[in-house]
């Protein structure tokens, strides 16, 4: 665990770190608050900072009240450390965001257990954290493909056509669904069909762009969001998608099969709603499936 100690003290600030490097901490020291700062707001900083209360410059206050105001997360566990030990002093500290206060001269057994509570709090909170981002993918992401589900593709392509009205530009949606893909699952299992349906989005994965989105929108059909990408640029994607899935069989425990993907595109200007985006597209799907499978139709 990493521990920084911001003091001007040069005495002071070496013998804390020596201590807290014995106990096994790493110890970022800082000799200001302007430094402290700073390597609290950097990629991987410390959880846990120990900021002397009187420092020339910014105070071990105010570095609390800034870490507050423009960190929320990851959580730092603020210790004020502080020779007033006047009350009001210390509601003061407490107010400015800081966790918890020692007072100098040092008392090290106590230093010990304040951090150590610290520290499970940085802990429980990294823990809740993680449960709260599980959940959130769990949330949106389909179980078996990775991709966005139902209702996340369709709140994306909400969110993009609220922001090309904005900007102006096109916001295009492809339909995408596996052709007679009842017929893999009818021969060799639903659990080959599983197989395919995520080596599908896997391959779709790899050709869109980072700003494309790509939802399992149901069963073996696929919706994606193509922000920046008028109907041209868009029927383009769509035909390298549909190259990308028939020109190489996929490999399955079943062995190697061929598959194959209808496409319909809708691509429209600022002012669509997102249901006449995706009937367009729907349609566009319709007529590629009627007009022989494995191609791709756009809308006007
Ligand atoms: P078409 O070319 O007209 O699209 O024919 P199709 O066979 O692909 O379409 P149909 O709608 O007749 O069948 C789709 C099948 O997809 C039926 C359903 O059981 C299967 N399916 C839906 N979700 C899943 C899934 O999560 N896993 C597997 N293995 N199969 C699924
Ligand atoms: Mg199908």
């Amino acid at each position: 665990m990493k521990i920084l100690i911001a003091d001007d003290d040069d005495h002071f600030r070496r013998l804390l770190a020596e201590i807290l490097e014995q106990w096994g901490y790493e110890v970022t020291a800082t000799a200001s608050g302007e430094e402290a700062l700073v390597a609290l707001q950097s990629d991987d900083s410390p959880r846990v900072a120990i900021l002397d209360w009187m420092m020339s410059g910014l105070t071990g206050i105010e570095v609390c009240r800034k870490v507050r105001d423009e960190m929320a997360e990851p959580y730092t566990y603020l210790i004020l450390l502080t020779s007033q030990q006047r009350e009001e002093d210390l509601v003061l500290g407490m107010e400015a965001g800081a966790d918890d206060y020692l007072t100098k001269p040092l008392k090290v057994n106590e230093l010990r257990v304040r951090l150590r509570a610290g520290i499970r709090i940085i802990e429980l909170q990294t823990e809740l954290v993680e449960a709260r981002e599980y959940l959130r993918h769990k949330a949106s992401h389909d179980s078996l493909t990775g991709l966005w589900n139902h209702e996340e593709i369709r709140g994306i392509l909400r969110r993009e056509l609220a922001r090309e009205e904005r900007v102006g530009g096109c916001v295009s949606v492809i339909m995408a669904d596996i052709d007679h893909f009842k017929r893999i699952n009818d021969t060799y299992g639903h659990l080959v069909g599983d197989e395919v349906l995520r080596q599908v989005a896997h391959r779709m994965q790899v050709l869109a762009r980072t700003y494309d989105f790509i939802g399992r929108y149901g069963g073996e059909e696929f919706m994606l969001v193509v922000p920046q990408c008028c109907r041209d640029c868009t029927v383009a994607f769509a035909e390298r998608l549909r190259k990308s899935i028939s020109r190489e069989s996929f490999e399955t425990s079943a062995g190697k099969l061929p598959v194959t993907l209808s496409l319909g595109v809708a691509s429209l200007g600022a002012g669509v709603d997102a249901e006449t985006l995706v009937r367009e597209a729907d349609h566009a799907l319709y007529r590629a499936k009627e007009r022989g499978r494995n191609r791709v139709e756009a809308g006007q």
